[in-house]
């Protein structure tokens, strides 16, 4: 397995081409966010965005779209009807198909609630998918619900990044966190090959694993990380390199690392009680303004 560092991550990221536009970088539609949890959304495609995407659109219930688009003037909007808990309905996937075949990724999950309506909208969107897809949070306990009914993850054609934290590990396959945390890095591996995806096992010392057998480990990051909302930034963050044009485990292995050296940075400036994930992205843009 190999140590995640900034030689890899930068000789991944390609300057921006002088002749671009805003197509080349891409098009992210991301799912997110309920009456409960507006700020996820919001973080998660500021994540996008700060990540160099070209055009992000949030689909998401009209408090969360109002919120947003008073935080992020750059953020385009799919406003979606709303189920029973606040979540984007099932109803939505009417809208949501057509965008989902049509953009370059597909970020589903952070803040949509754990809900009948977010299963559906996994169940649906995976295969509907035209590129890569990240799933994050609620979006992870969609799959869960899938699996545990014994049906099989569905293929996105671009591939697929999951990424979850311990505790949705822990639902997506049925084995106790103690377990899972035994031996990390076998744990990524074997359930990246037996999903076909990319697995993002987070935590102090997050694992990448590809299906291909390739995995690597985390280097930076710190506990100042340890707070709600990290996990919705590098979700976005992901997403957003993934539109960029890397290839989906570059895209998580970068997102990663980026993400645990801008919470270094951050928690130089504020400390590690201080830091919130929203202040990651001034340091972000310090790393990008570094790097050239
Ligand atoms: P415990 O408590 O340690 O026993 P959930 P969530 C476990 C949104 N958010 N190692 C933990 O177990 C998200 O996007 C919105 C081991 C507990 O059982 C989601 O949509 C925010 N176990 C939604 O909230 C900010 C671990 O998992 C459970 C673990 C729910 O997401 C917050 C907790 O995880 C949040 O991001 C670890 N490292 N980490 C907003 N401002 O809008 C967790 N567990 O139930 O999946 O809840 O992660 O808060
Ligand atoms: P989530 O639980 O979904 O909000 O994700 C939390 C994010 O913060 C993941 O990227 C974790 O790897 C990261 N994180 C949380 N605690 C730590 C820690 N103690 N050290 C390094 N990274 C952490
Ligand atoms: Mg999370």
């Amino acid at each position: 397995m190999e140590q995640l560092n900034g030689s890899f991550v930068w000789g991944q990221i390609r300057r921006r081409n002088p002749d671009s536009h805003k197509g080349t970088y891409g098009t992210v539609l991301a799912v997110a966010g309920s009456a409960r949890y507006r700020g996820a959304a919001s973080l998660t495609v500021e994540g996008a965005l700060r990540t160099g995407a070209g055009i992000v659109t949030l689909a998401s219930v009209e408090p969360v779209v109002a919120a947003v688009a008073a935080r992020l003037p750059e953020c385009c909007f799919l406003p979606c009807a709303a189920g029973p808990e606040g979540g984007v309905s099932a109803e939505a996937l009417e809208q949501l198909l057509p965008a989902a075949e049509k953009s370059r990724v597909l970020l589903l999950g952070p803040g949509l609630g754990n809900t009948g309506d977010t299963k559906a909208l996994v169940e649906n969107l995976l295969p509907a998918a035209g590129g890569a897809v990240v799933l994050d949070a609620d979006g992870l306990n969609g799959a869960a619900a899938l699996l545990a009914e014994g049906k099989e993850l569905p293929r996105p054609a671009g591939g697929l990044i999951l990424t979850p934290h311990p505790g949705e590990m822990s639902r997506l396959t049925g084995q106790p966190v103690r377990e899972l945390e035994a031996d990390r890095e076998q744990t990524a591996l074997s359930w990246a090959r037996r999903w076909n995806c990319v697995l993002v096992l987070k935590g102090s010392r997050t694992i990448v694993a590809a299906p291909d057998g390739r995995a690597w480990i985390n280097t930076t990051g710190n506990p100042g990380l340890s707070r709600g909302g990290s996990g919705d930034v590098l979700a976005g963050m992901i997403a957003g390199l993934s539109a960029c044009g890397l290839p989906p485990a570059e895209a998580a292995a970068c997102g990663v690392w980026l993400h645990g050296a801008a919470a270094d940075e951050t928690a130089r400036k504020r400390g590690q009680y201080g830091m919130l994930p929203h202040d990651l992205f001034d340091s972000l843009g310090q790393l990008f303004a570094a790097a050239g």
